[in-house]
C-alpha cells in the first residue's frame, strides 16, 4: 500500500467525523450561512462533504488526481446553477485542505493530500467553462438524434418509438441507433440536468423510453444460439447506470457472443459466481461514479484470487475510465473501452 492509499484508508474510516468538522468550521467562518440555511443547511452540507470525501478517497486509492479534479469541476457547475458564487467551492475545498493538513503530520502524507487537492482547488478558481451540446453534428443521424430528444422532451413516447423503428426499417444498423442516437441523447440529457434545465422526473422519463425502445429492438439482437464466446456483464454494487453496459452487451451479442447481462447494482460475490457458472472467458464491468471504483476493484480482487478463474479476462468501462484511461492498470483489469463499438474489437482481441 502506498502513502496515498494509506491516507485514503484513514479518510475512509473517519469520513463521518471529517464531514462534521468541516461543516461546523465552514459555518463558523461564514455565520451568514447559519442565518440563511440553519440546521437543515448543515445536514445537506454534511451530505455534500461526504460526497467530496468519497471522491477524494477513490482518487487517492487509485492514484489518479484527475478523478477528483473532474469531480470538483462538475460540482462547481452544479453549485453555480443553484446560485452560489463560482468560487464558493474553491473556498470550501481550501478549508478541507486546512482541516486535513491539521490531521496528518508526516510530510509524505501531507504531500500526498496536496497533490490531490491542489489541482482541483486551482481548477475551480475561475468560472466554469460552457459545456458544448452533445447533439451539434450535422449528419443525418445527428439530426435524428436531435429530433428523438425533442420528442422525449415533449413527452411524446409514440413518436420517439416510431422515429427509431422507422430508422431501423430503413436500414439503420442497431449499432448506429445505439451510438449515434441513444448515447449522445443520454449524454445531452445529463448535460441539461446538470445545467438545471431538466428535472429529475424528465430525465427518468427520457431514460425509461429509451430502455423501452431498446427492448423493442431485442428480437433483432438475440438471434443466434450455441456460441463459444461467452461474456458476463455487470454494473458493480451501488451503480444504477446500466444503459452503457447494456449497449456493450447487446452489440457483443450481435457480434456473435453469448452474453449474460446482469444489469445494475450487482453484489460483488454474485458477479464472480456468475462468471464461474457461465464459464465466461470475459467479465465486463461498468462503473459510473468515482466511488463505484471501490466495489469494482473488489470484484477484480475476488476474481483474481480464484485459480479456477485465472484465464478470465477483465474488460472495464464507464465514466471514470473516460476521464482517466490509465485507471485500467491501477485496478489490475486487462483492458478498457470508451464505447460499445470499441468494446467489440477489444473483447475479440482479448480472446486472442
Ligand atoms: C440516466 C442517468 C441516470 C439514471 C440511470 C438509469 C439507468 N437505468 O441506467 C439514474 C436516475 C438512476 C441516475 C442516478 C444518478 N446519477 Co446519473 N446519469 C444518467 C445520465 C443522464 C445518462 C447515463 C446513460 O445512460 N449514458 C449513456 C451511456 C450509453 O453512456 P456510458 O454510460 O458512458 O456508456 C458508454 C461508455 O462509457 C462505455 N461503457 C460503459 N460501461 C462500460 C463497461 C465496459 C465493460 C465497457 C467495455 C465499456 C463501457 O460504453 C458505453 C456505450 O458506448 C448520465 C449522463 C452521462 N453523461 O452519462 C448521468 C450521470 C452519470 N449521473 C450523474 C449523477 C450525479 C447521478 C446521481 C448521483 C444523481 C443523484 N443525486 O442521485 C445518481 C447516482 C446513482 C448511482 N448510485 O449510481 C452524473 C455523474 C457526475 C459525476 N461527476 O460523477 C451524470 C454524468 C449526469 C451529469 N451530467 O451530471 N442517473
Amino acid at each position: 500500500m502506498n502513502v496515498s492509499q494509506a491516507v485514503a484508508e484513514m479518510l475512509d474510516v473517519r469520513t463521518e467525523a471529517f464531514s462534521e468538522q468541516l461543516v461546523e468550521r465552514y459555518f463558523e467562518l461564514h455565520p451568514e450561512l447559519n442565518r440563511k440555511f440553519g440546521e437543515r443547511g448543515k445536514v445537506k452540507c454534511r451530505e455534500d462533504a461526504r460526497y467530496h470525501l468519497n471522491y477524494l478517497i477513490s482518487a487517492m486509492r487509485t492514484g489518479k488526481p484527475t478523478l477528483f479534479l473532474d469531480y470538483a469541476q462538475w460540482t462547481q457547475q452544479l453549485l453555480v446553477n443553484v446560485g452560489l458564487p463560482f468560487d464558493e467551492l474553491r473556498r470550501y475545498l481550501a478549508q478541507l485542505r486546512t482541516l486535513l493538513l491539521e490531521q496528518f503530520h508526516q510530510q509524505e502524507e501531507r504531500d500526498s493530500i496536496t497533490s490531490f487537492l491542489d489541482p482541483a482547488i486551482s481548477a475551480v478558481g475561475h468560472r466554469p467553462l460552457p459545456q458544448a451540446s452533445h447533439l451539434e453534428g450535422g449528419s443525418e443521424t445527428d439530426r435524428l438524434a436531435a429530433t428523438y430528444l425533442q420528442t422525449l422532451l415533449d413527452g411524446d413516447r409514440t413518436s420517439a418509438v416510431e422515429l427509431v423503428t422507422n430508422a431501423v426499417d430503413d436500414g439503420m444498423p442497431i449499432k448506429t441507433v445505439y451510438l449515434g442516437i441513444f448515447q449522445p441523447v443520454q449524454y445531452e440529457i445529463g448535460r441539461l440536468w446538470h445545467l438545471g434545465e431538466l428535472t429529475v422526473a424528465q430525465e427518468h422519463f427520457c431514460t425509461a423510453v429509451t430502455q423501452w425502445v431498446m427492448s423493442r429492438l431485442y428480437p433483432m439482437v438475440f438471434t443466434h444460439s450455441g456460441r463459444d464466446k461467452r461474456l458476463v456483464a455487470a454494473c458493480v454494487s451501488g451503480d444504477l447506470h446500466e444503459i452503457g453496459l447494456r449497449m456493450v452487451a447487446d452489440l457483443l451479442e450481435l457480434d456473435g457472443w453469448n452474453t449474460c447481462y446482469l444489469g445494475a447494482n450487482v453484489p460483488i460475490r454474485g458477479i464472480v459466481e456468475t462468471v464461474t457458472k457461465e464459464r465466461a472467458q470475459i467479465l465486463a464491468l461498468s462503473a459510473t461514479m468515482g466511488f463505484h471504483l471501490g466495489p469494482l476493484t473488489q470484484v477484480i480482487e475476488l476474481l483474481r484470487e480464484d485459480p479456477a478463474l485465472a484465464n478470465v479476462k477483465i474488460l472495464v468501462g464507464g465514466r471514470p475510465f473516460l476521464i482517466e484511461p490509465s485507471l485500467v492498470q491501477a485496478i489490475n483489469a486487462d483492458a478498457m473501452a470508451s464505447n460499445a463499438e470499441e468494446a467489440i474489437s477489444i473483447a475479440n482481441d482479448l480472446l486472442g
